[in-house]
């Protein structure tokens, strides 16, 4: 059997190797290996020097998250950190991959590192609502300085190994061989009789770190850090280090480490950690399930839809066709494409040149028989089902054997599209949000037909373009919009009931929405909903309720769409995206009030929340118990990637499951009770009752 650790002579380098797929994440068995084989080199003669490295794809990726919340085991991972630094024999850590985390904190505890050119490093900790918990905080300061330190940190983004070796994080780089480059590093250092290296030692030059300095920092991350739990732990640890000794700053550390590791916050990210990369795994499919390849791709429709759509695949170097009825449309569409790109020129994120050579990988077609080679095509045009389907079956007849045909519908039935076609097997739902090349969301619509092979090779395919997929069933406006409906409702209702445009706004915000319904629907355009409403109403498919997205439709009805008009919900000046309450506003809707006989109140900010929000978790448990969505879990990361839900509130579901229930289920018939429910809006879905009554969690429920 095969060492987790093992421990090899090379002459006079004993070169110790974590072995711990996929990541060599530091669980207790490789903690444990590490400390062993680290003293069983000290006592070989024979070794001078020590390496440490890792086998795999990667060095080592952090301390073992699925280890978190269980009890401890020794040695804990100071403990490996300080046996490394107190060795008296040199340890170099020779890193590749993505040294993160507990892995990087081994990293500093060794006394000299070199990297693979293509390697990173970084103290991602943030992300998962804790602070780098082995050290890191104390360490790293001392080794690149307080600021850089921090905005590592701060940030949880890793670091190229050319930036490290910058900053001085990193002693090496290598171009060749990792172990060869280590070797040799070993050599120059032994030969140079080079001492074991302690960052502890190092003294944190204080000059400038006054609170003032703090205070700066703390402000210029304050909008980012809003809600969330870790950060200004970080800032007290990293202040501890310039003020304490070492050791002293080390308790710190545990102190603040083990305050963030108990934060709801930390229990919400992480368990987002694991939803999202749950979420790409269908019951059914496996490693076996065939994929098809996708070298070229078309959309239709070159509108913003469309054309953010196109970006995506244009980034990771695939040809794009464009297909739009005419040549006009086509050079508008591929002038926004180049604007957006002409954004990240000036930010830095590209060059001049780099934007040229990315525009040839979009081709303008406006024939539907150049799209016969194309692998995948994704229509991404206005929400008409005559429409689609009329493009389904154009498809059908000029799409090779094999592509596959996929919708960017927001609603529309995906079976129906797909009966369009001679093969549905072949048609999928891929629904984008706006903007397209930037959110990271995709729902995945797996139609009633749709083959496994297809739904596996959209799978791959989210994450080779960045985005996080996630699996829906058909159904109305799928998962996501699906459960958006109540929290505008109510919204709307509770205007109407006497709640303010700003107050319920900035209950949501506190609640951690990036804007409050109300500014969230200025910003959009009103009108958008009011025609959604329109044809819904046409259809026959929305209540017969006089208050249903009333004041909305009123505001339009008066030219008030939102920024776009600069007025709306609020009133705005001209050019600006300040929105200021507006009388105007206010009078119309205690107008449209007494004219339904309602009668208006005070209602206060934890009645704003649950009335928006209840409603989402409402829906999400029919979702859940029709089987739209496969897992709650995958819900949350729709609501995080594609609805701005605050991640430190894990999303609705684990939210829901954090406040309990039976507390969701309770307020819940209560409304249904105390309000007007005529229209059964605060009717519990059975699934909800069940598990309350059961005293259960979302989380709990598997299908
Ligand atoms: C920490 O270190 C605290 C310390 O400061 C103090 C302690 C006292 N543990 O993402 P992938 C699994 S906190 C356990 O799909 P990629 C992952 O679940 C930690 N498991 O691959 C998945 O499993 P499965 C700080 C982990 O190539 C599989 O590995 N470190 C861990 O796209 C593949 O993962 C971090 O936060 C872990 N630490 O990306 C780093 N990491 O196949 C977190 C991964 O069963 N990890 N797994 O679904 C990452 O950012 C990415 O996984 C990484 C690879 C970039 C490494």
């Amino acid at each position: 059997m095969t060492k987790v650790v093992s421990l090899r002579r090379q002459g006079e380098f004993g070169v110790i190797t974590v072995d711990n797929p996929p990541v060599n994440a530091l669980s207790h068995a490789v903690r444990q290996g590490i400390v062993e084989r680290l003293s069983e080199a000290q006592s070989d003669p024979e070794i001078q020097l020590i390496i440490l490295t890792c086998s795999g794809r990667t060095f080592i990726a952090g301390a073992d998250i699925k280890e978190f919340g269980k009890p401890p085991q020794e040695p804990d991972l100071n403990t490996v950190v300080n046996a490394l630094q107190d060795s008296p024999k040199v340890v170099v850590a020779a890193l590749h991959g993505t040294a993160l985390g507990g892995g990087f904190e081994v990293a500093l505890g060794c006394h000299y590192r070199i990297a693979a050119a293509s390697a990173k490093v970084g103290l991602p900790e943030v992300k998962l609502g804790l602070l780098p918990g082995a050290g890191g905080t104390q360490r790293l300061p001392r080794l690149i300085g307080v600021l850089p330190a921090l905005e590592m940190m701060i940030s949880g983004n890793p670091v190229t190994a050319a930036v490290a070796a910058d900053n001085g994080a990193i002693d090496r780089l290598s171009t060749g061989n990792l172990i060869d480059g280590a070797i040799e590093f070993a050599r120059d250092l032994h030969s140079s009789q080079a001492p074991p290296r302690k960052i502890s030692e190092t003294s944190i030059d204080a000059e400038g770190l006054d609170q003032a300095f703090y205070d700066r920092f703390r402000e210029s991350i304050a909008k980012k850090a809003r809600g969330y739990f870790a950060p200004d732990r970080i800032i007290q640890a990293v202040q501890a280090a310039v003020c304490l000794p070492f050791q002293e700053g080390l308790a710190r550390e545990r102190e603040l480490f083990v305050e963030c590791m108990e934060s709801s916050a930390s229990a919400a990210l992480r368990h987002l950690f694991f939803a999202e990369r749950q979420a790409s795994k269908i019951p059914g499919l496996s490693d076996d399930t065939p994929v098809r390849d996708i070298d070229r791709i078309a959309v239709i429709g070159a509108g913003t839809m469309g054309g953010g759509i196109a970006m995506n695949f244009a980034n990771i170097g695939i040809p794009v066709k464009v297909v739009e009825l005419d040549e006009d449309a086509i050079t508008r569409g591929l002038g926004q494409v180049r604007k957006n790109y002409e954004r990240g020129v000036k930010k830095g994120r590209m060059t001049a040149d780099q934007l040229e050579q990315i525009m040839k990988l979009f081709v303008p077609i406006t024939d539907y028989d150049d799209l016969n080679d194309v692998d995948l095509v994704i229509e991404a045009v206005f929400e008409n089902m005559d429409l689609k389907k009329q493009i389904f079956g154009k498809l059908d007849q000029v799409c090779k054997p094999g592509a596959i045909l996929a919708t960017n519908t927001s609603t529309l039935d995906v079976d129906e599209i797909a009966a369009a076609t001679e093969r549905p097997e072949d048609v999928i739902g891929l629904h984008f949000f706006s903007p397209a090349n930037i959110m990271r969301l995709l729902e995945i619509v797996r139609g009633e037909r749709t083959s496994e092979e297809v739904l596996h090779t959209c799978v791959k395919l989210a994450r080779k373009i960045k985005k996080v997929g996630v699996v829906s069933g058909v159904c109305y406006g799928f998962i996501g919009n699906r459960m958006l409906a109540g929290y505008g409702r109510e919204a709307g209702f509770m205007l109407l009931e006497g709640a303010s445009i700003e107050s319920i706004d900035k209950a949501i915000f506190e609640f951690g929405m990036p804007m409050g319904p109300l500014a969230m629907n200025d910003l959009a355009g009103i009108d958008v909903g009011t025609k959604i409403r329109e044809e819904r109403r046409a259809a026959g498919t929305l209540p017969d309720d006089e208050r249903f997205g009333l004041i909305a439709d009123k505001l339009v009805a008066q030219g008030r769409c939102g920024q776009k008009t600069s007025a709306g919900f609020y009133s705005y000046e001209p050019g600006s995206r300040a929105p200021k309450p507006d009388p105007a506003v206010a009078a119309l809707i205690a107008q449209e009030a007494a004219r339904l006989g309602i009668e208006q109140r005070e209602i206060d900010d934890e009645e704003i929340v649950a009335r928006c929000i209840y409603p989402i978790i409402n829906e999400g448990a029919r979702i859940l118990e029709e089987g739209i969505a496969l897992r709650a879990s995958d819900i949350d990361i729709v609501w995080i990637n594609g609805y701005g839900f605050p991640p430190y509130r894990g999303g609705p579901m684990f939210y829901a499951d954090t406040i309990g229930l039976k507390k969701v289920y309770d307020t819940i018939c209560r409304y249904h009770d105390t309000l007007d429910d005529r229209f059964g809006y605060w009717e519990p879905a059975s699934l909800l009752e069940k598990l309350a009554k059961e005293g259960k969690t979302f989380a709990e429920c598997k299908r």
